[in-house]
């Protein structure tokens, strides 16, 4: 296959000269910037991520910092998710949508104070949306893509990683929480979060510059414990039923078609731009709905489309990622689902470009 052209479109990170010298073999294209998503193989990836320690370049979950008397009221507005509870030092994952209900992104959002949050973005240009409430509504608030790249620790032996770097300390960091810590001399958001089930932190570098040092000391205090570099695996996020977006969702789906309707309050979002669309539609519930799903037969091709799902002759879903899973032994994969089909252990049809192939709907993910 051919490879990607570069310009200053497609933006490097901070961290892309280490990417490049650690072999990166295949980069995918988020948030108009490089992110890794193969070193060795995506099989060999997979086993180190569930059994050592890896470092990720993700970068490409930019911020889009909001800062400024209206920012709490602002980023009420994308959400409808119920921000009153959000205090300094936590995060919350917050399913981001448009007046339709429609979703815009997924986000991890970082309450930093009163007047400051950072919207850890997925692959949707979010800013513009955001600068356009602002101006519109006329708000008082910077919205601003600040110089910050989060740096990715992910897998079994994080803790003891990240510990050698930043103290012992980073083991009581919670599961979502993060706190303001220093890295020669630089202070930088680590929190215990990520885009994989195996545990682990991110941390919130602030500056360009510092990059390179941080990527060398992880590096250096990771070697007995093969630390490798990695990135968000394939194989991983769905058996975990990590969802990604323009992959999984588009604005064509709402939160409660995405299975996120836990992280939604609707009722009590007030502000939420989407809010009256979410409660008309939530009165019934959705009628399709994303399920965590096993493909039989050997490994699938890339899901580069959507491949349909069938009973009988009639579509009832699209199957929007998959991929062979090494430790289950089967494809598993993330569809869209119908309701009257996504009962658990429904057998359908899957219209795969090498041909018809049994589709079983799971009762929950893999992980
Ligand atoms: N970390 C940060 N920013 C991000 C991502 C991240 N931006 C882009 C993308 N990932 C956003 N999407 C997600 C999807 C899932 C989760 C986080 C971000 C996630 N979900 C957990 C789950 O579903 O099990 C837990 C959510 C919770 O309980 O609050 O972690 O990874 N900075």
């Amino acid at each position: 296959m051919a490879i990607i052209a570069r310009s200053p479109r497609l933006r490097p990170t901070p961290f892309s000269a280490r990417v490049e010298a650690s072999g990166i073999k295949a980069y995918t294209v988020y948030n108009h910037m490089l992110l890794p998503a193969a070193f060795n193989s995506l099989e060999d990836d997979y086993h180190h991520l569930k059994s050592a320690v890896q470092i990720w370049d993700v970068s490409c979950e930019r911020q889009v910092e909001v800062r400024g008397p209206d920012a709490a009221r602002l980023v009420q507005m994308l959400t409808p998710r119920d921000l009153r509870s959000l205090t300094p030092g936590r995060c919350y994952y917050t399913p981001m949508v448009d007046e339709t209900g429609g979703m815009l992104n997924d986000p991890v959002t970082l309450k930093l104070a009163e007047d400051r949050f950072w919207i850890s973005i997925a692959d949707s240009d979010l800013l513009l949306w955001v600068k356009g409430l602002a101006y519109g509504m006329g708000l008082t608030v910077d919205v601003t893509e600040p110089d910050v790249s989060p740096l990715g620790v992910q897998g079994p032996l994080a803790d003891d990683l990240m510990s050698r770097v930043f103290g012992e300390d980073v083991r009581s960091i919670g599961f979502f929480k993060f706190r303001e810590l220093d890295f020669q001399g630089v202070t930088m958001p680590v929190a215990r979060s990520g885009y994989s089930k195996q545990g682990g932190f991110e941390i919130y570098c602030t500056s360009t510059d510092m990059g390179e040092p941080l990527w060398d000391a992880l590096m250096e205090a990771g070697r007995d414990l093969d630390v490798r570099a990695g990135g968000p695996n394939l194989i991983e996020r769905i058996e975990g039923g990590l969802l990604s977006y323009g992959n999984d969702m588009t604005r064509d789906n709402t939160p409660h078609e995405c299975g996120l309707g836990r992280f939604c309050d609707t009722g009590a979002a007030i502000g939420c731009v989407g809010r009256d669309s979410l409660m008309r539609m939530n009165r019934d519930g959705p009628m399709r709905q994303i399920r965590s799903v096993s493909i039989d037969g050997p490994a699938v091709p890339p899901c580069t489309y959507e491949w349909g799902v069938f009973d009988g002759d009639t579509k009832v879903g699209r199957l929007r990622s998959a991929a062979w899973s090494p430790d289950f032994n089967t494809n598993v994969g993330l569809a869209m689902i119908g309701i009257r089909h996504w009962d658990t252990g429904k057998v359908l049809d899957l219209h795969c470009p090498d041909g018809i192939r049994k589709l079983t709907v799971r009762e929950g993910n893999f992980i």
